[in-house]
């Protein structure tokens, strides 16, 4: 297998573009058609301070590295999630990457901003671990980008991201989730801001393969959380019809983007927003998700501390 660009040796074989390259025209490739994307969906300018959201795995480091390589103005911002080993492991990396590149890193203990740890708030709601922390992770991105006057939030979502949850959302006909599912979201609201995805267009093993060739250290191993998602099932099928028929889940998301979020977002009636009565907020209720989610958690804290846990009361004087 040949470069399609110098034909030397290639390392990366791309049969759902019918390319093959070596390792530095691969990452000409990769830069390219990221740079590419941003300016095509208008996603951010040189002049836009970007937060970052990185988790220390392969898609959101490599993330990182484009967007600084490409020159524009980033800072990381990392949630320490209290999933055991996997978080304390997520966290080094990350670090250790911020450190070596001697770039700005925002770090948040869920532990200590919510007052309880991933795993710990799963058995609080009494539901799968993933509902709480993606609830907490939307919300601290958020709250975080705005408090420090990050004009975008990117994320490092890719191809397989995209094609999977957009299959969930088919296969259950989830019309809220399928109205807002794009690569870049503008702001509805002066506390929301504006999100994007800029490496929306390449496949998991595209981005693995830009993290070896530019010899990022990542988390290699998935969250434990992760095992028995719908969302890998739905991976592995999109992965079985890409090897015999390459280039389907591009087409299969782009189709989307081109045929039916135009239609479901113009059908779709906007939500009215206001701000949460305890934080202020973005929301569509009272008091949002969160902060009734923080509230649940402070009370399964206090039932814990039972009487016989309880530091006894002073003797009182006789
Ligand atoms: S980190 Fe959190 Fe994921 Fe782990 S608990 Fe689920 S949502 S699987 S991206
Ligand atoms: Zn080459
Ligand atoms: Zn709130």
């Amino acid at each position: 297998m040949r470069c399609v660009k110098c034909r030397e040796t290639a390392w990366v074989d791309l049969p759902s573009r019918n390319a093959a390259y070596c390792g530095q025209h691969y990452i000409e490739y990769f830069e390219g058609q990221t740079g590419h994307n941003i300016r095509s969906l208008k996603m951010f300018t040189p002049e836009d301070r970007i937060l970052v959201a990185v988790s220390g795995g392969k898609d959101s480091l490599t993330l990182w590295e484009v967007l600084m390589r490409l020159g524009y103005k980033t800072t990381g911002f990392h949630i320490h999630l209290g999933i055991g080993v996997y978080s304390d492991l997520s966290r080094e990396k990350t670090e250790a990457y911020a450190r070596a590149r001697n770039v700005d890193l925002i770090v948040v203990e869920v532990d200590e901003v919510v007052g309880a740890t991933v795993p710990e708030v799963s058995k609080t709601l009494k539901r799968v671990p993933c509902s709480g922390c993606g609830l907490i992770k939307r919300y601290l991105m958020n709250r975080t980008a705005r408090e420090h006057g990050f004009t975008v939030l990117a994320t490092g979502h890719n191809l397989d991201d995209e094609a999977a949850t957009l299959m969930g959302g088919v296969l259950h006909w989830q019309m809220d989730s399928l109205g807002r599912q794009a690569p870049a979201l503008e702001s509805t609201h002066p506390r929301l801001g504006r999100k994007v995805k800029p490496l929306y267009t390449f496949s998991e093993k595209e981005t693995a393969s830009y993290a070896v060739v530019r010899r990022i250290d990542y988390v290699v191993d998935e969250c434990p959380n992760a095992v028995g998602a719908l969302s890998l099932l739905y991976k592995d099928v999109l992965n079985k019809i890409e090897a015999e028929s390459p280039g389907t889940k591009l087409r299969f998301f782009q189709g989307y983007l081109k045929n039916l979020r135009p239609v479901l977002d113009a059908a779709s009636p906007k939500p009215e927003l206001r701000e949460c009565a305890t934080c202020g907020e973005a929301t569509t209720t009272e008091v949002c998700a969160y902060c009734r989610m923080v509230e649940r958690v402070c009370r399964w804290k206090q039932r814990r501390v039972t009487p016989a846990s309880a530091p006894s009361p002073a003797p009182s004087a006789t």
